[in-house]
């Protein structure tokens, strides 16, 4: 790990340009490095980084969930506090309006500092919540976590003029509890234009992006004659020489780069999104000042995990499920099961329905906490499969893969990294130069293996044993997209 020194002049090639290959290319910029070259098989000047122009990574989505409340993993929550400070400089910087990305004005924000609502069906706080309260307050940001039944932080809340994420499901009026934590530190990122933003930096610091379904896609590595990595060849054929190379492919890493088995797998969650129209009064009602970004549930199995988000700025309202991931399970070359990402925008295969379980879950919902929707004959417009990178531990794996030093992952972001696009290259940067190593996360991050008789976060590779494998899983039909036509349960 950090044994070779690299030279600012070296050739460093990232494969992968979503949150983790943007942020690292923008800080080895940042740190004087100019022979920088990220490949992507995604033509991401054309979709922006937008789902719905055909990008489906990770990454390239409208929001995400940024929050400081991390329970008892501290270090995480540390790691907010720093991401934060960046969103809010990149947002300045937007404002400002100086060298703006193709695509952003002056309007746009990347961060958007209105709550992040933690909450639940029962009666009493989760632990999880219990824990973050303690360990924001452990760290003097106690009157950052404000719990929906306490009349003092009610108070304080209607006080700063967040009064409106405090039960914006509109709990009280219906007699019904109402029962959470309001992470006020987080909010909403804007992902697709975070990354356009990332990615207008990067390339002003120097960095080459080659962004194409041949000439941009990894094929292997290029080895020289004593079978040393010296490089990546492309799908295209083009070789590209590299004095390290970062494998940084999302979902797609497990199959790219086998050696993460039992480490890694990558998993589906279920995301819809509702269309709210323009002359709606329900647009006012969940605009982002007026409704925060929510989980329900969070840590309780099958049947929780649920999150979402005011609407966008074209009217749209994501939920997502996470409480169930599935895996999709294809035979390798060399003879043993990985899961692949499989989109609607796959070339062959596509998936453009959701397992019904997910729909069962979502319809709960939305008929328990969000009647209006189905009220104002708004439907489900579009449904996706988003792909994790899941670890066994649910650690992020930043390290050089074992026993040689050219080629280093940067992945498993498990459903949380992305709040950290601005800093997680930062800390990449480090690693691969062997700063500061003794750091906790750095130490969670390094390549590992579940140690015997652990449990694991994430139960990784039961290929199609599993329930949740693809083969063992009914779908969706389009008529299972209409809310209004469902019976009241
Ligand atoms: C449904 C869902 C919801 C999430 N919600 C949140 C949230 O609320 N908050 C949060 O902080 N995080 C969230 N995350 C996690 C976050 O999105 C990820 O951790 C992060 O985006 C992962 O970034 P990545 O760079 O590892 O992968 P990706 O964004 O998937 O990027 C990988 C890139 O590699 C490219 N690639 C693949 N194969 C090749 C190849 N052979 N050659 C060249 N390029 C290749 C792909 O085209 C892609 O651009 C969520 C994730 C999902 C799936
Ligand atoms: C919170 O404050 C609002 C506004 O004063 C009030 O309507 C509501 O009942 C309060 N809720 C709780 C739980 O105290
Ligand atoms: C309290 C708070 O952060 N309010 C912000 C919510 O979002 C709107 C814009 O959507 C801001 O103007 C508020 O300042
Ligand atoms: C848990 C479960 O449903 N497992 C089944 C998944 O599908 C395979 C065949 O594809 C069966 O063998 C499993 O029993």
């Amino acid at each position: 790990m950090g044994g070779r020194q690299l030279k600012h002049s070296d050739a460093i090639v990232i494969v992968g340009a979503g949150a983790f290959g943007l942020s690292t290319a923008l800080h080895l910029a940042l740190r004087g490095y100019r022979n920088v070259t990220v490949l992507d098989k995604h033509e991401y000047d054309n979709s922006g980084y937008d789902y719905r122009s055909g990008a489906d990574s990770a990454s390239s989505d409208m929001n995400k969930i940024i929050r400081s409340a991390y329970g008892s993993q501290v270090e995480y929550q540390d790691l907010s506090k720093e991401a934060i400070e960046w969103w809010t400089a990149w947002n300045r910087e937007i404002k400002a309006g100086k060298d703006l990305a193709p695509g952003l004005s002056t309007n746009d924000r990347v961060y958007i500092n209105n709550g992040t609502l933690c909450f639940t069906d029962q009666l009493e706080l989760a632990p999880f919540e219990v824990e973050t309260i303690r360990n924001m307050k452990a760290a003097g940001l106690g009157e950052t976590q404000l719990v929906t039944m306490n009349p003092e932080d009610n108070a304080s809340a209607q006080r700063r003029g967040l009064g409106y994420a405090m039960d914006p499901f509109r709990r009280r009026a219906r007699n019904k509890p109402n029962v959470g934590v309001l992470d006020t530190t987080g909010g909403v990122v804007v992902a697709d234009k975070a990354c356009r933003f990332a990615l207008h930096k990067a390339r002003r610091l120097g960095v080459k992006f080659i962004f194409h379904p041949q000439a941009g896609a990894f094929e292997s590595y290029w080895h020289d004659e004593q079978g040393n990595v010296v490089g990546v060849k492309t799908q295209s054929g083009e070789k590209h020489p590299a004095k390290k190379v970062v494998m940084a492919c999302g979902g797609w890493t497990p199959t790219l780069v086998p050696e993460l088995d039992g480490l890694c797998e990558t998993t589906a969650g279920s995301v819809i999104m509702l269309q709210i129209p323009p002359n709606s009064h329900l647009r006012e009602r969940f605009a982002p000042d007026k409704f925060p970004s929510w989980m329900w549930k969070l840590w309780d199995g099958a049947e929780g995990g649920l999150y979402g988000f005011p609407v966008d700025d074209r009217g749209m309202m994501k939920i997502g499920y996470r409480g169930t991931k599935y895996t999709n399970p294809q035979l390798q070359q060399d003879g043993k099961l990985r899961s692949v990402p499989i989109t609607r925008y796959t070339p062959g295969d596509k998936v453009t329905q959701l397992p019904r379980k997910s729909m069962q879950i979502f319809k709960h919902f939305l008929n328990e906490y969000l009647p209006e929707l189905a009220e104002n004959g708004i439907d489900i417009e579009l449904t996706r499969l988003c792909w994790y990178t899941d670890s066994f531990d649910n650690h992020y794996v930043v390290d050089d893969l074992p026993g040689q030093n050219t080629v280093m992952v940067a992945t498993g972001g498990c459903g949380h990294a992305f709040k950290y696009l601005p800093i997680l290259g930062k800390w990449v940067v480090d690693i691969m130069e062997g700063v500061e190593m003794d750091r906790t996360l750095v130490k969670k991050w390094a390549w590992r293996s579940l140690p015997e008789g652990e449990k694991p976060f994430n139960v990784l590779m039961q290929g199609n044993d599993s329930p949740n494998a693809f083969k063992n899983v009914s779908w969706t039909k389009d008529s299972d997209l209409k809310l209004g036509s469902q019976p009241k349960l």
